[in-house]
């Protein structure tokens, strides 16, 4: 069966917003019998698209299926540039590494890939990032911005704002950010973000964030190695949520807010930021790879960079750790 024609007679079902389409007109339109568009509508039937047949008119789509299939999530983006491409794979290592070589063969700026299930995907320092198969969001973003390098580690916090602003959009919830990279649900950790970084002597190539959401798991579908630190959207809200509109809000509050960092620098993102901050405010443990210090998390700077005063009262800018709330 050939997909794209699968794709495109979804797209024209989605687009015909609930009128019916008749059979011989899209067998007409996409050069294909009758009988292979019945085929087609089977397949997409399969996926989980509700479609209603009617007797003389034609097929009529009743409902979308829970699927992060590019045209389900094109049916309703409203961005200008992130996700008007969508890689989409059923299961794969990790999509960090797609878009890394998809970055390398000059893909363009705002490209998505996207997949059910990652079985390798990967936090900061080759840890492993657990991806559920069907029950989460796991993505990553392909940016392609002018800046230079320094510029870079920010847009892991500017990615922070946008994934807590379409959480709170699609379900109400109220998500904190956890410096520098978490965002936590009543102190459990629903979201992760990697940002890695593609560059040579003439500066960035691209950046690829890499967000991982926990979306319509239960305990039970967490591994052991994480079930006392992490939760889901569907655990804390009670509600099954659609993961479309989730990834739709996303992309367009990231296209938003990256837009506003690279055209305004980071003073408004910050500030925003810090109003959704647990760190900030708060004694914490910070774990580097040679030391770890404990103090007042107290600000963070134009850069990103988390200022913890420790004891003695001496200020120190920490670039990367872990942290932990110590009160
Ligand atoms: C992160 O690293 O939190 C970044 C995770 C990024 C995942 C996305 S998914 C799409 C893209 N493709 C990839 O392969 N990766 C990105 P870090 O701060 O190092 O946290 C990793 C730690 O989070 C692990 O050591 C576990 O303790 C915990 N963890 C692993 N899976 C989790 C999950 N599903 N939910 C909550 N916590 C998890």
């Amino acid at each position: 069966m050939n997909i794209t024609v699968t794709r495109k007679l979804a797209q024209r079902l989605i687009e015909a917003q609930g009128v019916a389409l008749s059979g011989q007109q899209l067998a007409d339109d996409f050069g294909i019998s009758r009988t292979a568009v019945w085929k087609h509508i089977k397949e997409l039937e399969e996926q989980g698209y509700q479609i209603i047949s009617v007797k003389k008119k034609g097929y009529i789509l009743a409902g979308l299926p829970d699927t992060l299939e590019p045209t389900a999530i094109q049916a309703i983006l409203k961005t200008k540039r992130l996700g008007r491409s969508i890689h989409y794979i059923e299961s794969c290592p990790s999509t960090q590494i797609i878009a890394h070589q998809l970055a390398q063969e000059n893909t363009s700026d705002g490209t998505v890939v996207m997949t059910e299930e990652q079985t390798a995907g990967r936090g900061r320092m080759a840890r492993r990032w657990h991806s559920a198969a069907n029950k989460g969001i796991w993505m990553s973003v392909i940016l392609r911005p002018d800046v230079v390098p320094q510029k870079a580690p920010q847009f892991t916090l500017v990615a922070a704002v946008a994934v807590v602003r379409a959480i709170e959009q699609v379900t109400g919830l109220k998500p904190e950010i956890k410096w520098p990279n978490d965002i936590l649900l009543n102190g459990k950790k629903c979201t992760g973000i990697l940002t890695e970084l593609q560059s040579d002597a003439d500066g960035i190539q691209a950046l690829i964030i890499g967000i991982g959401l926990n979306v319509n798991q239960v305990a039970d579908d967490f591994d052991p190695e994480v079930q006392n630190i992490a939760t889901s959207l569907k655990m804390e809200s009670g509600k099954e949520i659609d993961r479309k509109e989730l990834v739709s809000s996303m992309l367009q509050f990231l296209e938003q807010y990256t837009d506003l960092y690279i055209e305004e620098g980071f003073g408004i993102l910050k500030l925003l930021w810090e109003s959704y901050s647990s760190t900030i405010g708060h004694p914490v443990r910070a774990r580097m790879a040679k030391e770890t210090l404990e103090g007042i998390a107290e600000s963070i700077t134009d850069e990103g960079v988390l200022q913890l005063r420790t004891a003695d009262g001496k200020l120190h800018g920490i670039y990367s750790a872990d942290i932990e709330m110590t009160s």
